[in-house]
């Protein structure tokens, strides 16, 4: 267990963070999975530790909870404690809505989890980072951090966070040798839409019909290739479409 490296995911219960957890756990890291679906995390660590033979520790906590991060990270066991790579991946869009209609806990509950849980979760995490090059924080922007569209400015101002913390982290750590990736994707099937839609499946649906989306897995093979790079490399941003995306105003159906 000593010699294999450890990375900690934030969503891992559905999405880019599973898949992300599952191409790391098959080549041979150990995974910290975190999220507040515990059944979601007891079944994915039978999974992955039967499958590769790998270590999985499940972390049942919602990051938006700055004392329960805190004390979550803490007290992690010794041998869990230096977390190389950090993927900020927890996340959603809440509902999608013309600024004046729209929901104020909706405002709320995604400020909080894309830009606070971030910040707790990467402040608890930052002391027990290897600070020798090999350190490495990842933070799932979004195409959404890069442009603006209708119906959506405040999940649209969360990610153009997430890309200002990327940037300003970049620089801050550069004293600990700590790499900071920022990874903009655009649009990809899984649970995202029937998140934002509330359990809407047919609505949730209809944003993925008529053309081919990235996958999980493309988003998790993209982590990956920035985590991999040699000791004096550092990926700032990867954004990724799929081939009939242009941008967050272009899809060609
Ligand atoms: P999913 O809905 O499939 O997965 C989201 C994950 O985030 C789940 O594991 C969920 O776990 C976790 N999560 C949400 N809220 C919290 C919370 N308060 N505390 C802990 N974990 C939480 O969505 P995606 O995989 O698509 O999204 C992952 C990230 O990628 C998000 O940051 C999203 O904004 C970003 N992204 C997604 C795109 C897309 O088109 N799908 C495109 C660009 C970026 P649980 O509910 O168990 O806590
Ligand atoms: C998720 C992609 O286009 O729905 O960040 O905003 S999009």
């Amino acid at each position: 267990m000593q010699n294999q490296p450890i990375i900690l995911i934030s969503g891992a219960t559905a999405g880019i963070g599973k898949a992300t957890a599952e191409l790391f756990a098959k080549n041979g890291w150990q995974v910290i999975a975190l999220g507040r679906r515990h059944e979601r995390l007891l079944q994915l660590q039978v999974h992955l530790e039967m499958e590769y033979g790998t270590k999985v520790l499940p972390v049942t906590v919602d990051v938006r909870n700055k004392e329960a991060i805190t004390e979550q990270i803490n007290q992690l066991p010794d041998a869990w404690k230096p977390v190389r790579v950090l993927v900020n991946n927890a996340g959603l869009a809440a509902g999608r809505d013309y600024f004046a209609e729209a929901d104020i806990e909706d405002w709320e509950t995604m400020i909080s989890t894309n830009i606070n849980g971030l910040l707790y979760l990467t402040r608890a995490v930052l002391p027990f980072m290897p600070q020798n090059g090999t350190g490495h924080i990842v933070n799932l922007g979004s195409i959404a951090g890069k442009e603006v569209y209708a119906q959506g400015s405040v999940y649209c101002a969360t990610k153009f966070a997430v890309d200002a913390l990327s940037r300003g982290m970049r620089i801050d750590l550069l004293k600990q040798r700590i790499k900071v990736t920022a990874i903009n994707p655009g649009l990809v099937e899984t649970e995202f839409s029937v998140v934002r839609f509330k359990g809407d499946e047919q609505k949730a649906k209809a944003v993925y019909e008529g053309f081919e989306p990235l996958t999980a897995s493309d988003v998790a093979d993209t982590i990956y290739y920035a985590v991999t790079r040699p000791l004096h490399v550092n990926i700032n941003e990867i954004t990724l479409t799929p081939l009939a995306q242009a941008g967050a105003h272009y899809l060609y159906k």
